[in-house]
C-alpha cells in the first residue's frame, strides 16, 4: 500500500454496475477534505506554472481560455501528492474490477471564469498508445460544474467496439489560441472513422450529464464517447484535473499517427511490443494503486 492511502473509499456496488452499464457514473463525495486540498492547490500550481505539454483554447469567437495541459502531476507538487494518496488509482481500480491501476495520462482542463469553450466530442482512446476495455478516467472537478459545462457521456458507446478518429466530422467548435498549439488532425491513426456530430445532432444520442460538486469524481470509460457543452458566461470558471487508468491486462498500442507518451515514457532496453500488456511495464505505466 502507498504512504498515507486510504483503506477504503466510499464506492456503492450499484454506481459500480451503472458505470458498466452506461459507461461513467459520478461517485458523489469520494475525496476527503486533505484529497480535495489537493486538487485545489494542484490545479493552481498547473495552471501558474506550466510545462511544455500544454496548449491555450478559445471558443469560435476567439473568446474564453481553456488550458490544456499533459502530465501536470509531474510538477505540480499537490497533483503529483494526489496521485501518489492512491485515491484515483484506488477508484479507478474499482471501477475496473482489477488487482490494480497504472497511471495512463494526466490532464488538467482549466476553464477561467468568463466565456468558456466547448470541449469538442471524442474518445481517450485514439490519443493513446493503449488499446483495451479496462481504462477508465477519474475527472474531478475543483469548482461546482453544472451538467452543461461537466463532461458528458453518450450512454453506453464504450460498447460499441470502434475507435474514432481523432478529428471530428463537425467543424471544431473551438480554435487554439497559439500557432502549433495541440492540433487534433497530427494525432492517433489517420485512417479510422470521423467521430459522429454529437453536438450537431444530439437528439440522435442517449446524452448522460452531470452536475458535480468539488469532493464528487466522475468516472468515464476510455472509450467512451464524451464532451462538454461551452456557455457565453461562467463567473466561477471550471478547473478539472482528469487522470486516466488502465488495468494490468490493458494492450499496449503503437500508433501510426502522434500520441500521448506513457506516463513514465519508453522503457530503456527499447520499444514495447504491440500487443503487451501493460502490467509487464510498470515503469512506463507506474502503479497508482495495488490491492494488499
Ligand atoms: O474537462 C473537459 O472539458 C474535457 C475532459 C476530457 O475530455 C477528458 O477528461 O477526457
Amino acid at each position: 500500500m502507498l504512504p498515507g492511502m486510504p483503506a477504503h473509499l466510499p464506492i456503492l456496488e450499484e454506481d459500480l454496475a451503472a458505470y458498466r452499464r452506461d459507461g461513467a457514473v459520478v461517485l458523489r463525495g469520494v475525496l476527503d477534505a486533505s484529497a480535495l486540498a489537493l486538487l485545489e492547490a494542484g490545479v493552481e500550481e498547473a495552471y501558474h506554472n506550466r510545462n511544455q505539454r500544454h496548449s491555450v483554447v478559445r471558443n469560435a469567437e476567439g473568446k474564453g481560455e481553456t488550458l490544456v495541459e499533459q502530465y501536470p502531476s509531474q510538477h505540480s507538487p499537490s497533483l503529483a501528492a494526489l496521485v501518489a494518496s492512491g485515491v484515483p488509482g484506488q477508484i479507478a481500480a474499482r471501477a475496473m474490477g482489477t488487482p490494480s491501476a497504472q497511471l495512463v495520462l494526466d490532464q488538467i482542463f482549466y476553464k477561467c471564469p468568463g466565456p468558456v469553450a466547448a470541449t469538442p466530442w471524442h474518445q481517450d482512446t485514439p490519443f493513446l498508445r493503449v488499446r483495451g476495455d479496462d481504462l477508465v478516467r477519474v475527472w474531478l472537478c475543483a469548482d461546482p460544474s453544472p451538467a452543461d459545462l461537466t463532461v458528458q457521456v453518450v450512454r453506453g458507446s464504450h460498447r460499441w467496439n470502434v475507435v474514432y478518429n481523432t478529428r471530428s466530422m463537425a467543424a471544431s467548435p473551438v480554435v487554439p489560441a497559439r500557432e502549433g498549439d495541440f492540433a487534433n488532425d497530427q494525432l492517433g491513426d489517420a485512417h479510422l472513422p470521423l467521430v459522429p456530430d454529437v453536438a450537431g445532432q444530439r437528439e440522435s444520442f442517449e446524452i448522460l450529464r452531470f452536475d458535480v460538486e468539488p469532493g464528487d469524481a466522475l468516472i468515464f470509460q476510455g472509450n467512451v464517447l464524451h464532451g462538454a457543452e461551452g456557455r457565453a458566461d461562467y463567473p466561477l470558471g471550471r478547473r478539472a484535473f482528469a487522470s486516466l487508468w488502465g488495468g494490468p491486462l490493458l494492450r499496449y498500442h503503437r500508433s501510426e499517427g502522434k500520441t500521448f507518451p506513457p506516463p513514465g515514457g519508453e522503457p530503456p532496453e527499447g520499444k514495447i511490443a504491440d500487443g503487451a500488456p501493460i502490467g509487464q511495464y510498470e515503469t512506463a505505466f507506474p502503479v497508482g494503486w495495488r490491492e494488499t
